[in-house]
């Protein structure tokens, strides 16, 4: 084990002993691999050390490592990065080598890593690695643990995994501002036997909540509570690629939360059961089975699910948090006569919309003139029409035919014949009204259906 002590005097030039950071390791940087897209790479199959069952990172990618005398060496850089959020608009956000959220690091209990860490950003930095057992003197908490990364200069953590996990890191330096810049990336250590805890496929994303102003590309780093980008590896639905499965698949989720509230994970379809946490695994006898985990800010949560084939939603349920951009501040105005009122402010002040009187569904639909570089609240088509979601939302999409392997989206579900909902078109006698409950006379309210020209009461239909 190095210790702090060691770790330093070897940064400063003394070669200790083989367990310690080496200073051949440290004098010879491994290339530092970029990578911009956001579309997800296919898992990094380990070509060498301990084998394993590598993640899928939604619209992100696993760090290459380089092995040096049994150690894995990884490069970070700590650096500004220009990240589409969808389609239609990017951000300037800060992360690692070229992306936001940074690339995964995965390793095997029991391996020994040397992270070598760049600063290319204006300000110091340094990297916690978040539920990661190690010495504390890895730790990344800049000023308690370790000096401040300053900007262009390399410090190196480097430790043995002794815990098989699902974690995160992220800076601990100026975190307020960091983090909501986007810094943060997915640490998942495997078990040493690639047997245990096997699935079929094992997802991974981090949650990150932005605030930026429609036009603007930079997120405002001083907002506490009022975001209005919510982001599962920073990209909002529809840019978040769908979790793609196989029938009977076992499936694992892996979600990390560095927003700065809870998040309610909603999934349709079949049940599935909390099986890991970033404190470990687990154990069979205590988990149970749900469709919603709520995840706490700075928690991870593992759940697993049997695949059933179909389309399902998989989504935060806090329904805000599946509104893009423009879903905030807009007045209630459901049930309110609204003809010509907002064409008569809109005169006065251009581009201005009211929430539409019959709910907001129909702005899906309005294809509205939006400010450059921002996205509608309520965004995606499906086989049936606008989706109406944005934010933390995507789609279990699970196939009998994926090979595999194979994380392609296969488009949507062909439901097998007399199994969608439809519409009914027989006859629609009076609802009965329970005589012992009359309405009383002010209950009725006027409802101008849509496309209807004048005021239907909408008793007697
Ligand atoms: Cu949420």
């Amino acid at each position: 084990m190095s210790n702090r002590r060691d770790f330093f005097r070897t940064a400063g030039g003394v070669a200790l002993g083989a367990t310690a950071v080496s200073r051949v390791g440290a004098a010879a940087l491994p290339e530092a691999v970029v990578q911009t897209s956001p579309t997800m790479q296919p898992p990094l199959m380990p070509p060498n050390g301990r084998p394993y069952n590598p993640v899928a990172t939604l619209n992100g990618w696993t760090l290459p490592w380089r092995m040096k005398d049994g150690v894995k060496e990884f490069h970070l850089v700590a650096e500004p990065v220009v990240r589409e959020f969808a389609p239609g608009m990017t951000a300037r956000l800060w992360g690692y080598n070229g992306s936001s959220p940074g690339p995964t690091i995965e390793a095997v209990e029991g391996d020994r890593v040397r992270i070598f860490v760049t600063n290319k950003l204006p300000e110091h930095t340094t990297v916690h690695w978040h539920g990661v057992l190690l010495p504390s003197g890895m730790d990344g908490v800049g000023g308690l643990t370790q000096p401040h990364i300053p900007p262009g200069k390399t410090f190196v953590y480097e430790f043995t995994l002794p815990r098989a996990g699902t974690h995160m890191y992220h800076p601990h330096g100026d975190e307020m501002v960091q983090m909501a810049m986007g810094m943060m990336g997915l640490f998942i250590i495997h078990p040493k036997d690639p047997r245990q805890f096997k699935v079929d496929r094992d997802f991974a994303f981090v949650m990150a909540a932005y605030d930026i102003e429609p036009g603007a590309a930079t997120p405002r780093v001083s907002e506490m509570t009022d975001f209005n980008l919510w982001t599962w590896n920073s990209r909002v639905f529809p840019g978040i690629d769908p979790l793609v499965a196989r029938t009977g698949d076992r499936v694992r989720v892996r979600v990390g939360n560095l927003t700065m509230t809870n998040h309610p994970i909603h999934m349709h379809g079949p049940s599935f059961e909390v099986t890991g946490t970033d404190g470990g695994w687990v154990p069979k006898s205590a988990r149970w089975p749900e469709v919603t985990t709520d995840i706490a800010v700075g928690q991870m949560r593992a759940i697993e699910f049997d695949a059933i084939a179909g389309d399902w939603s998989i989504h935060c349920h806090k329904s805000h948090h599946t509104m893009n951009a423009m879903g905030h501040k807009v007045p209630n105005l459901i049930g309110t006569d609204m003809r010509g009122l907002g064409e008569r402010i809109g005169k006065l002040i251009p581009g201005y919309m009211t929430m539409g009187e019959n709910g907001m569904a129909g702005m899906a639909e309005m294809g509205m003139e939006l400010p450059q570089n921002t996205l509608p609240m309520m965004m995606g088509t499906g086989p049936f029409g606008p989706l109406e979601m944005g934010g933390m939302f995507s789609v279990v999409k699970v196939r009998d035919d994926i090979k595999p392997g194979d994380y392609k989206d296969p488009g949507w579900y062909k439901h097998p014949k007399g199994t969608v909902a439809f519409e009914y078109t027989g006859e629609q006698p009076p609802a009965p009204r329970a005589a012992s409950t009359p309405a009383p006379a002010d209950a009725t309210m006027s409802v101008r259906k849509p496309g209807a020209g004048g005021g239907h009461d909408h008793h007697g239909h």
